[in-house]
């Protein structure tokens, strides 16, 4: 079905589709729903995502609010306007005590959680991190997007096809201190050092905010002027990157890529500001953080390694190395496939 798309190589493999997995659910912030079957005491899974109002949250959150309700749980979502670790915190210490089943988290920060988690984990409720992780001691299981090697190269291959393999080029990542951005970038350093022409000039950071990431873009093309590339390790970021380029003289001059949500970069792609770019789908990847959750309230799994579960239409998955569970391979989107993408 999605032969014209390409695969990123070196990603571990499990074979998903990823396309076309339309929720249909509506937006998911702050929300909550009862879908607690008559009889057996519905489990309680809340959403945590880094920020609210952030598209890539309301479609990975809508799908596991889907999936919620097919096991007959109770869903919710709470979180923070900004992506901030602290107000992360507040909302899992509420949940804590609450008793939640369980909590499913894209951390932004590593540790600055833990301590929170630690006492929920205490108090019973079962930790998912999904997106982006925490240490691993603070969570029973990561629900991983992909393979992080295969993100951050995969981001350094698009931007040196474009550029020509030579040249200028800035990150203009979510907020400094976010797990996942932090480890595809340190992917990307190591990476580069394959590219001896490609010199990367600096690392911004726009906190996953639109009008920050939109200015900090400004900034960068004013403060390097043969500046040849931006790669945008996030959705929000790759996005306002791209509305800002798309009205500036450097539109078609300064390439851009990174990680974006087909819907959001459509019409950047068709007009001509975006070559390419790539990402999983992020309703399969909360629909699968919530059978993740279900099934370690369940006691179907503790987590460990090798440890097997059903999560609904996306089929069996097995707990990895350091309690992760791998949702599947991202692709890249272009002018001859973003069409075929609705999220
Ligand atoms: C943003 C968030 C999220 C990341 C995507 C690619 O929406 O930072 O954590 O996975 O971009």
């Amino acid at each position: 079905m999605l032969s014209s798309t390409k695969r990123i190589t070196g990603v571990a493999a499990v074979a998903l589709s990823l396309a076309l997995a339309v929720s249909g659910c509506g937006k998911g912030s702050g929300d909550s729903n009862d879908s607690s079957s008559s009889g057996s005491k519905a489990q309680t899974i809340t959403f945590i995502p880094k920020n609210l109002g952030n598209p890539y949250f309301d479609s990975s959150d809508a799908a596991g609010k889907k999936a919620v309700g097919e096991f007959g749980g109770t869903y919710s979502q709470v979180g923070p306007q900004d992506a901030s670790p602290d107000a992360q915190a507040q909302y899992i210490d509420t949940e804590a005590q609450k008793h939640t089943n369980a909590i499913v988290v894209s951390a932004n920060d590593p540790k600055a959680l833990c301590d929170s988690l630690n006492q929920a984990k205490d108090a019973g409720t079962k930790v998912v991190t999904f997106d982006s992780d925490t240490d691993p001691s603070c969570r029973d299981i990561f629900v991983s997007p992909s393979n992080t090697e295969g993100i951050g190269k995969t981001q350094v291959d698009m931007i040196a096809d474009q550029i020509g393999d030579a040249g200028e080029v800035a990150i203009l990542s979510a907020s400094a201190n976010a797990t996942n951005q932090n480890a595809w970038i340190d992917v990307m350093k190591k990476e580069l050092a394959n590219h001896p022409k490609i010199k990367l000039v600096e690392t911004v950071y726009g906190d996953d905010d639109d009008q920050k990431s939109f200015d900090k873009t400004a900034a960068l093309l004013q403060k390097h002027p043969n500046l040849k590339g931006i790669i945008s390790p996030t959705t929000v970021g790759i996005a306002a990157a791209a509305r800002y380029l798309s009205t500036s003289s450097s539109k078609g001059k300064v390439m851009l890529t990174g990680l974006g949500t087909p819907n959001l970069m459509r019409k950047y792609v068709k007009d001509g500001t975006v070559k390419e770019f790539a990402l999983w789908n992020p309703e399969d990847l909360g629909y699968l953080a919530a059978y993740a959750a279900h099934a370690l309230v369940s006691g179907d799994i503790k987590g460990d390694e090798g440890d097997k579960f059903k999560a609904g239409k996306l089929g069996d998955f097995t707990v990895g190395a350091d309690k992760v569970v791998v949702l599947g391979d991202p692709f890249k989107f272009n002018a001859s496939n973003i069409d075929k993408f609705n999220y």
